[in-house]
């Protein structure tokens, strides 16, 4: 067999023009801490609660486990704000609870990737508390403080008109020193100053501090954002922001030196969250031969249902077109991602699928048939193996999202936008649906938490969509989602194949090749409730896996069909 295990791997060997990886033959699984496991009744899911479920994880037959943030943080964006790096949060253990969970992943022969959130830090990070104390303080460069501009009436208006991702000015005023600083995302996320060698060899210093510690490498939190146009010209109409702050002058060289300093010392994996950068711009991040990031989430598929904040109808040929873009431009040095859901967007099969009684399981099966046979390396969210759903949330008060809690009070309370259209938007897109919490089996709260009150709501639906039904069921998704790791970990063609789509156009039917030297596989995804029929051809191969009939001509309602042609 061609796949081995990889650490007794050969990384030199070649296949179909690909370097073989263990990180490309990898299935990743994400977990939300927040939202998956509460071991000690408080509401919260924590680190000895991820342990408690590792067997969970090994038996569905993931590699690699990347946990969200478990750092010390005040919660203000749910520790995407950063105290202290080299501390877990209080309410998800200790660092003997840390440690004690990456043992039980590598004892069971999995990996773990954290995430490094290095663009921006809390406002309550020892840095910022400093820098913001004088302007002759010795953190003061650590982060990027501007005078204001003068307005027409004298008054102090901030440097440029960047706007926060969490609405308003990316600029917030300090009285006490009279500047403002930069936070592209919240008030309390400053952004840190990448410019400054110092900032640098910390950030270097405490990836150094988990690598060490055996994680094995790094979600990399909107890094492209880390190097900024010091002079931070205004975007003009014509310009998008998130692009110019994805671009800046000095980000490769940043990578680099990242890569140069400390990753190559390690055999880890790194994955960057890359909003701004364009399919077409990948390659200049994740070319093996220029030694910066392993791969990237490019956010063209995922965000292929919005027109900026708004949800749009997608069809299936625009998003076919953009895996078949992505797979021209990034060619054999450069290796994908492939996702459709995490932490910031709604559920997998209420966005993609069709999360109706009647087509739940189907299409939940067929996403993640796609997931696991395109080509680069998958990443599932916890409880996209369940098929969980989207929550109806009814008020503003239910969410708990500062980005939906900040628009509201930006957009809504102005006036700007009514809350009626506001809120059937967020209805759609919220980042809260994912973070619903884990649904394990029919007791209080799912079994997420012996307490009384989880920290977000938990989906009602989960008497009926639960992990200890799921494990009963033979036909649930659960186990359609083993069988189909089990088939990828045996089948080099739906690694390494080259990947064809073989009816672009269709509007209901993905129908791509995976071809490895003889082999090849077909994979026949039918994204509607109507029946469609296959090519000749397509029907006449081998049956391999498939969410229903096997064997004929059609494609029933949300089928499935891989094919050994
Ligand atoms: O996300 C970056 C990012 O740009 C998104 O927050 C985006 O603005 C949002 O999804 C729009 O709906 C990363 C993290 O994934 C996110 O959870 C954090 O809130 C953000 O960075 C700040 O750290
Ligand atoms: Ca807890």
């Amino acid at each position: 067999m061609l796949l081995v295990h990889p650490t007794t791997m050969d990384c030199s060997e070649i296949v179909n023009g690909y370097t073989r990886q263990w990180r490309k033959e990898a299935v990743v699984y994400q977990i939300y801490p927040r939202s998956f496991q509460d071991s000690n009744g408080d509401g919260i899911g924590d680190l000895p609660g991820i342990t408690s479920r590792l067997d969970y994880l090994k038996n569905l037959g993931v590699d690699v486990l990347w946990l969200s943030p478990h750092y010390d943080s005040p919660n203000a964006d749910n520790g995407y704000d950063i105290r202290d790096y080299r501390k877990v949060m209080r309410e998800f253990g200790t660092m003997q609870d840390f440690d004690d969970l990456l043992a039980g992943v590598k004892s069971r022969g999995m990996r773990m990737i954290v995430d490094l959130v290095a663009n921006h830090t809390s406002d309550e990070h020892a840095w910022f508390v400093e820098s913001r104390k004088s302007k002759d303080n010795p953190y003061r460069d650590y982060y990027l403080w501007r005078p204001g501009k003068n307005g027409p009436d004298g008054e102090s208006l901030p440097p440029n008109n960047f706007g926060s991702a969490f609405s308003g000015s990316a600029w917030t005023l300090d009285p006490l020193t009279g500047e403002y600083f930069l936070h592209l995302f919240a008030e309390k996320q400053p952004d840190l100053n990448w410019d400054n060698p110092q900032v640098r060899d910390e950030v270097y210093d405490l990836m150094r501090f988990w690598l060490d510690k055996g994680v094995d490498g790094f979600r990399m939190d909107v890094i492209p954002f880390i190097s900024k146009d010091a002079a931070f010209p205004d975007v003009l109409p014509h310009e998008s922001q998130v692009h110019i702050n994805a671009n800046g002058p000095h980000l490769h060289d940043y990578l680099h030196e990242m890569n140069d300093r400390v990753l190559s010392q390690y055999n880890c994996m790194t994955v960057g969250e890359a909003h701004g950068i364009t399919i077409e711009d990948t390659p200049q991040l994740v070319d093996e031969r220029r030694h910066e990031l392993n791969m990237i989430f490019n956010f063209d598929t995922v965000r292929v249902n919005r027109d900026g904040r708004n949800w749009r109808r997608w069809s299936l040929p625009e998003l076919k077109a953009i895996y078949t873009r992505q797979d021209i431009a990034l060619g054999k040095h450069s290796w994908n991602t492939i996702f459709l859901a995490n932490h910031d967007n709604p559920r997998l099969v209420s966005a993609f699928g069709d999360d109706s009684p009647e087509y739940r399981e189907k299409s939940a099966k067929l996403l993640v048939t796609m997931l696991l046979t395109l080509k680069g390396t998958p990443y599932l969210y916890q409880g996209d193996e369940l098929g969980m759903t989207n929550y109806s949330f009814q008020s503003i008060e239910e969410y708990d999202d500062i980005e939906a809690k900040n628009a509201w009070a930006h957009d809504v309370l102005t006036g700007r936008e009514s809350a009626e259209h506001y809120l059937g938007n967020l209805a759609k897109v919220s980042r809260d649906h994912a973070r619903t919490p884990m649904q394990w089996d029919t007791s209080p709260n799912a079994g997420f938490t012996s307490g009384g009150k989880p920290w977000l709501a938990v989906n009602p639906n989960y008497t009926a969509i639960n992990a200890a039904q799921a494990i009963a069921d033979p036909d649930s998704i659960y186990w359609y989602t083993r069988r189909l790791l089990d088939l990828r970990r045996n089948t080099p063609a739906l690694v390494y194949g080259d990947f064809e789509d073989l009816a672009p156009h269709h509007p209901a039917l993905f129908l791509y090749a995976r071809r490895l030297g003889e082999e090849r596989y077909l994979i026949a995804l039918n994204f509607s409730r109507q029946i469609v029929a296959l090519p000749e051809a397509v029907a006449g191969g081998r049956p391999v896996l498939s969410n229903g009939e096997k064997a004929t001509q059609e494609l029933e309602a949300w089928g499935t069909r891989i094919l050994l042609a």
